[in-house]
């Protein structure tokens, strides 16, 4: 058996350097920094850990309890919220915990559409499905890629929502939630907001600040623009009418463990809190130089003929730009192409797209907090662009458009925002 692991071995080197020498662009996607890298290879990955720190199952806890609190305590600080769990083992399971929390199947929710930019979770063929809920869309503002207010308010009033979700996973702009404040306290509903996407870029105050316009609940992955490992959290300032603080707290905790949690993968805990300390040193820097990029790379393809979303939005509030690229071959062949030059994106669905178009959709989502982590700015945006202009638009043979990507990404293979930035820890592309 011992050729079938070197075989795996062989494919995972494959990958390091697939990613070393290339431009990742997805906007779900992000690199951890060496310090939190050593946290999920420590001893907490070989663990258990079930219920509350100083109420476990199991013994030699004593340290993961240490851990546990602490990671809470930087997340409550971070995002200035009386109450986080850092149990999720990712962003789906967070949206689960909520779900088996504050719902019983055939209670309604409202929901943005997959094809407007939501996350399949909020589907009737993801979480939202599993658990029986009824699914109310909000109707969408095309033009600003953003919700219809009117429309949204008059949807809630007639729908009565149990929950009312709000984020996305193509999130160009901040969710106009204070808007629904009102309409949802009158029929009693709890306000959920998915930060998944943007959970960076709203701890470094750079987004929206959902809790304050009115969320009584946040959930999020933590590996996107907040740039920590792969795993979930959930924030609460209850609010709403519809149940005391108390109980709503209460809920959550009991939806996560024993709802949908056993073990909650305490190397990733340990490992999200120093990515959730290094954000509070550095997030802010990071989270406006991801902006800032986005909004470059969405300029500077917009000047080379690619139909960039919003141009009369600056593109984008957020680390990503979507692009529809259906005059230029459709996003299937397109995100193809970029992969064989090295550069990974993914093609997506635009509000105008059939729903069964997923497997070829007209639109490309790029995000910039990748290449921003390791040190890309403005300047490099253009590069980034007119690399993009010579494989989608000139047709150039992406394997000879490679070697300029190689070129490029070969001065950026250090992560920053971090503590440690030149720690020998960091042989990411090196480990085997
Ligand atoms: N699938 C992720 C995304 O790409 O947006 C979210 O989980």
């Amino acid at each position: 058996m011992k050729d079938r692991a070197d075989y795996i071995v062989e494919q995972v080197k494959a990958h390091h350097e697939l990613f070393r020498d290339g431009l990742p662009m997805i906007a779900s996607e992000n690199i951890i920094s060496p310090l939190a890298r050593q946290m999920l290879i420590s001893d907490f990955a070989d663990r258990y850990a079930e219920g509350l720190p100083g109420a476990r199952y199991y013994q030699g806890n004593e340290f993961v309890d240490k851990v546990e609190l602490e990671v809470i305590e930087l997340a409550k600080k971070l995002f200035e919220v009386p109450y986080a769990d850092v149990r999720p083992i990712s962003g789906t399971v967070a949206n689960l915990g909520v779900l088996f929390a504050l719902t019983k199947p055939g209670d309604t929710i409202t929901v943005p559409n997959v094809s407007d930019g939501a996350h399949i979770s909020t589907a009737k063929f993801g979480a939202v499905g599993v658990r029986g809920l009824q699914g109310v869309p909000y109707p969408w503002d095309r033009e600003n890629m953003n919700l219809d207010i009117d429309g949204t308010i008059k949807v809630i009033k007639e729908a009565k929502p149990k929950l009312a979700l709000f984020g996305r996973s193509v999130f160009l702009f901040p969710s106009p939630i204070k808007e629904f404040r009102d309409a949802l306290d009158e029929v009693g509903a709890i306000t959920w907001y998915d930060s998944a996407h943007v959970l960076g870029l709203i701890a470094g105050g750079r987004f929206q600040d959902p809790v304050r316009e009115g969320a009584d609940l946040i959930t999020g992955s933590t590996h996107k623009t907040l740039p920590g490992p792969q795993h979930g959290i959930v924030l609460a300032e209850p609010k709403a009418k519809a149940m005391t603080e108390e109980k709503m707290l209460r809920k959550l905790n009991y939806g996560m463990f024993p709802g949908v949690l056993s073990n909650h993968h305490l190397h990733a805990m340990a490992s999200l809190g120093i990515s959730l300390a290094e954000c509070i040193e550095f997030g802010k820097e990071y989270a406006g130089a991801i902006i800032d990029n986005a909004k470059a790379l969405g300029q500077a393809l917009y000047e080379r003929d690619f139909d960039v979303l919003c141009p009369h939005l600056g593109f984008t509030e957020s680390h990503t730009i979507a692009m529809d690229v259906k005059r230029h071959g459709g996003g299937t062949p397109l995100v193809e192409a970029l992969e064989v030059a090295g550069i990974i994106t993914n093609k997506n669905l635009l509000p105008w797209d059939p729903t069964d178009a997923a497997m070829n959709p007209s639109g490309i989502r790029l995000g910039t907090q990748e290449l921003t982590r390791v040190g890309m700015g403005t300047s490099e945006m253009a590069e980034v662009a007119e690399l993009f202009k010579r494989i989608c638009i000139d047709k150039e043979d992406p394997l000879k458009v490679k070697p300029d990507v190689v070129a490029l990404k070969s001065g950026f293979q250090k992560v920053h925002y971090c503590f440690h930035p030149d720690s020998e820890a960091y042989k990411y592309y090196e480990l085997l």
